[in-house]
């Protein structure tokens, strides 16, 4: 019998093959295309008949491993990897939304996906509403016939709102929606939506898969059935696929994902209770803290509250600007899930594809700055954002 891994053990072994030389890491295969021994050959692998590589767009060894351990550590029963985190998106949304169709989507996303929604799909006709996903009422409200597809991040990118994955899959059931959910603040090891009953996940693997920041990547997770078109047909179509080097690295990173994500939740959930304590310091956006909506779900939907934090601070915008160019030991960088810690001020960077009016909606301030905790010591992390704030007062 097959011995059922803990995620922690999954992250190292789930996916893979003995290779042929028996390398303990697995080799990377840096090759666009596959020879076959014959024509018939050729054939038999594009008509679907025998198995094997044909041309990396359409899969390749190394990627398939990739895809294999997510699949594993998402519980679905297959995943593609993409080009980038917005190619996930879109190739999730493109394989079930056509010409006419509606999507119903949570208010507050990633600046991109957002646009994504609102400009891109737009041009090929199709609707999107945007709600609060806080409110079970207003996203039944925003139900039409029409409707297909029911999307959103929890956490949210950038003020780390936190949505309830058993409601959104049962509104999902009750009007026969596909569910799709960005897992990208959580990943595999803190959050599990198809356990929820959300059918599929999409993760920028840009982030903490990856976690060392070189790599622009993303990933889907889904059934089979849902597989089928995402991979066989849009990604194949689109062409947005990973390159198997990048698919490389993030096995790499892979492989301390358990550890590197515990180190960032403890330095989050430190830095979390420091600002919340602070005077110069009005509001802290982590769901660690019992202040925050989404506590309650920890244990739960979440096992942990990640590493990424929003606050706000009891300043004007000029002054928190300048909090942000004088912090020494962060990097001003936008992403997440680096080794290093990073600032950003969501308003001006990630999220300036909304209008002032949109990004009020989404209930994100101009004052509002964001911070991915790295691995450093928590210490140092404070002690830097100590030094930015006894400036401001
Ligand atoms: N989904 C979420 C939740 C994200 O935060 C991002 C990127 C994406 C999808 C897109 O992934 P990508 O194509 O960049 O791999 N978020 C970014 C952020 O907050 N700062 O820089 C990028």
């Amino acid at each position: 019998m097959q011995q059922k891994w803990q995620p922690a053990t999954q992250v190292i072994h789930a996916g893979h093959e003995r290779n042929e030389a028996g390398a303990l890491v697995s080799p990377l295969c840096q090759s666009a295309t596959f020879v076959f021994d014959n024509a018939e050959q050729g054939g038999a692998r594009f008509a679907g008949a025998e198995p094997g590589y044909i041309y990396t767009r359409l899969g390749n060894p190394t990627t398939a491993e990739l895809e294999r351990k997510l699949a594993a550590l998402e519980g679905s029963e297959a995943a593609a990897a993409t080009a980038s985190g917005m190619a996930a998106v879109s190739a999730a949304l493109l394989a079930n939304l056509s010409h006419g169709d509606h999507l119903v989507a949570s208010n507050a996303v990633y600046g991109c996906t957002f646009s994504l929604m609102s400009s891109q799909l737009a041009k090929f006709g199709i609707q999107v509403t945007l709600v609060n996903f806080s409110d079970s009422a207003a996203i039944e409200y925003a139900i039409k016939p029409n409707t297909k597809v029911i999307f959103c991040e929890t956490p949210v990118n950038p003020h780390l709102d936190i949505y309830d994955l058993d409601m959104i899959a049962a509104i999902a059931n009750k009007y026969s929606l596909t569910s799709v959910v960005d897992n990208t603040f959580m990943t595999p090891l803190l959050q599990q939506p198809i356990k929820h009953g959300i059918d599929i996940v999409i993760h920028s693997a840009t982030k903490y898969l990856n976690g060392h920041g070189d790599v622009i990547a993303g990933i889907v997770c889904a059934s089979n059935q849902q597989m089928e078109v995402i991979k066989y047909e849009v990604l194949k179509d689109v062409g947005a696929v990973i390159s198997p080097h990048d698919a490389w690295l993030i096995l790499r990173g892979l492989k301390t994902l358990d550890v590197r994500l515990e180190r960032h939740c403890d330095n989050a959930q430190k830095v979390a209770e420091y600002l919340e304590q602070h005077s110069k310091v009005s509001k802290v956006y982590y769901p660690g803290l019992k202040s925050h909506n989404g506590f309650k779900l920890l244990g739960s939907q979440m096992r942990r509250a990640g590493g990424v934090i929003a606050f706000e601070l009891d300043a004007t915008l000029e002054e928190s600007i300048n909090f942000i160019n004088q912090l020494s030991l962060f990097s001003i960088a936008v992403s997440l899930g680096d080794a290093e810690s990073l600032i950003q001020h969501p308003a001006s960077m990630t999220h300036s594809p909304y209008s002032d009016e949109e990004r009020t909606q989404a209930g994100i301030s101009d004052s509002l700055l964001r911070i991915s905790v790295g691995l450093e010591s928590a210490e140092d992390i404070i002690q830097a954002l100590n030094l930015g704030l006894d400036r401001l007062t």
